[in-house]
């Protein structure tokens, strides 16, 4: 998404044609592409400039890529974005000189004036809002920038992936079904919980998209033959009149798509949800954490395990598919906290699970707790961690161990719930009618059946953490051939903002 709005604004500014230029979009995230087919495509497509976003995950396999690239095509600027670079500019630019710079924040208008100062077409590169470039020996940095109002953006440019088969699948398995794409209604959360970053981004502030505007995108994807879709909104479900409003307009002009979701379980009305339902959401995921008060206050979530009871059985009433999203290893979390997650898996009558180890981004909260006891190390900026590098309570072992645990608690129910629950699943959505004709044939759906679900590929994540791709092994960063520059920042990176 970051990357269809950037160029579908670079677009509507006509600056394109008076240079004649193109603007391409690579997903080699989706497309699983290796770091050296990554290299080989960008170095045949000889870009002028070289837009990349990124999370933590991605940073060094991404960094060691576009390295080989700056050798191949000197002259190409490397401009880096994104939630990682957002907070790790300063450090950016001065340890890797071949990154012309990094747009910190919402990179829309300063992508777009950035291209013009790099045509000579503005003379000061000081000028644009969240840039920070090392220059003649010193830093310029600029505040990040933040969309006041959204609904002045252009739709993100979708027909530059049309190519691309977007969609969730677990295990090899497909979970979405016809043409798939994203799409943003608000962005920002104004809650602040630990383990995220997402708030951290936006300044706690929500800014929301107008029914009108949300709607008249749904209509133009269900044009362009979309036939689902999920919001990636920090929080779709915070404003309750503007989700039934939404809803009841996705209705009236009769778009017929299939919607995911995120929500909070403290945000969970059931005429929400009976809205969501008639407007055909098909599932929503809820950020449940844990089921220990005590780690949901250290993560200062705002819910209690009995919240999540609440959300679960009113959003399962309305007929969603309902997600429950937890995480393992607070470092104040015990054995008996994490029994008390098991046993509320076990308890609510969810229909899918994501459990993950808690990570930590080398500028949230648990980061800097983590400086101030000493345990961070200089080059630690570069990558997200597994809480495990820094608080001692649960090895990296105990975490994947627990991780899996959590997943045996959801599939390894009472064979008699989980066919009700099957049957329910094939008769009730469209989703689960599709994931049977679709999977019929898939290898992997029935290694899954026969395992009963053991979820080997999340453990080799889990245990893989932040090094997924090609060039970097695990504990290789003191072998990476670039030197730090003296000058680079330890601990927390400032704000932005
Ligand atoms: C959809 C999503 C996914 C999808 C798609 C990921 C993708 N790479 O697109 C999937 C499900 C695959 C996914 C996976 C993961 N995700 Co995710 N995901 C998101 C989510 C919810 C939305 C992303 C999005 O499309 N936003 C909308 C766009 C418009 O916003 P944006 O990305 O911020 O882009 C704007 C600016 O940042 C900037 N910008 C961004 N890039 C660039 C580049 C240039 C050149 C310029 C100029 C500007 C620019 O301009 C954009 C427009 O204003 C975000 C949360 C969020 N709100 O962003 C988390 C988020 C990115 N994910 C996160 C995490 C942790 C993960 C996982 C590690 C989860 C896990 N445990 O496995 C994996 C890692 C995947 C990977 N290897 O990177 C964290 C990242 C934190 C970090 N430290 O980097 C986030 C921020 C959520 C959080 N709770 O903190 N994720
Ligand atoms: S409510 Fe969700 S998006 Fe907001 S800070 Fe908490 S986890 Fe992040």
């Amino acid at each position: 998404m970051a990357l269809m709005y950037v160029a579908s604004y670079v677009r509507d500014l006509g600056f394109l044609e008076r240079a004649s230029a193109a603007i391409e979009i690579l997903d080699a995230f989706t497309l699983h592409m290796g770091p050296q087919t990554f290299v080989d495509e960008i170095v045949r497509k000889k870009p002028d400039v070289l837009g990349v976003t990124l999370t933590s995950r991605m940073f060094l396999s991404a960094i060691a890529s576009l390295s080989r690239i700056h050798d191949a095509l000197p002259n190409t600027k490397i401009v880096l974005g994104g939630i990682h670079p957002t907070f790790t500019a300063r450090n950016i630019v001065e340890t890797f000189p071949f990154i012309d710079c990094v747009i910190k924040g919402e990179g829309e208008r300063a992508f777009a004036e950035l291209l013009l100062y790099y045509a000579g077409e503005a003379t000061k590169i000081s000028a644009i809002p969240g840039i920070t470039a090392a220059r003649n020996g010193r830093v310029i940095e600029r505040e990040a920038d933040t969309v006041r109002n959204l609904d002045d953006l252009p739709f993100p440019a979708r027909d530059l992936v049309k190519n691309i088969r977007y969609g969730y699948s677990w295990n090899g398995i497909d979970l979405t079904y016809g043409k798939f794409t994203s799409i943003v209604t608000s962005r920002g959360c104004p809650f602040s919980c630990k383990f995220c970053t997402n708030w951290v981004f936006t300044n706690r502030k929500l800014r929301t998209r107008s029914i009108e505007n949300v709607v008249s995108e749904l209509e133009l994807i269900q044009s362009q033959g979309y036939k689902s879709c999920v919001i990636v909104d920090d929080i779709y479900t915070a404003n309750k009149k503007r989700v039934i409003r939404m809803c009841d307009e996705i209705v009236k002009r009769k778009i017929d798509l299939v919607f995911y979701c995120e929500g909070r379980t403290d945000c969970a009305d059931p005429q929400v949800f009976r809205s969501m339902k008639r407007a055909g959401f098909s599932s929503i995921l809820f950020g449940m954490e844990s089921g220990s008060q005590k780690v949901l206050d250290f993560f200062n979530k705002g819910i209690t395990p009995d919240k999540s009871r609440i959300a679960v059985a009113n959003a399962k009433k309305a007929g969603l598919q309902v997600i429950g999203a937890f995480i393992i290893g607070a470092p104040v979390e015990t054995v008996e906290d994490i029994k008390a997650t098991l046993a509320l898996i076990t308890e609510l009558d969810l229909d899918g699970l994501e459990v993950n180890a808690l990570g930590v981004s080398p500028w949230d909260s648990l980061y800097n707790e983590a400086a101030k006891i000493g345990r961070t190390k200089q080059v630690d900026w570069m990558r997200d961690h597994l809480v495990s590098d820094y608080f001692e309570n649960l090895t990296q072992q105990e975490l994947a161990k627990w991780v899996e645990q959590a997943y045996y608690a959801f599939f390894y129910k009472s064979p008699v719930s989980n066919l009700k629950k099957f049957i329910r699943y094939i008769v009730k959505s469209r989703d689960g009618r599709n994931a049977i004709v679709r999977n019929i044939v898939n290898p992997y759906a029935w290694k899954l059946i026969i395992e009963r679900g053991k979820p080997s590929h999340k453990i080799e994540e889990i245990l893989l953490s932040g090094t997924e791709m090609g060039f970097i092994k695990n504990n290789d960063m003191n072998e990476m051939k670039f030197e730090l520059a003296p000058s680079v920042i330890e601990g927390n990176p400032p704000s932005p903002f």
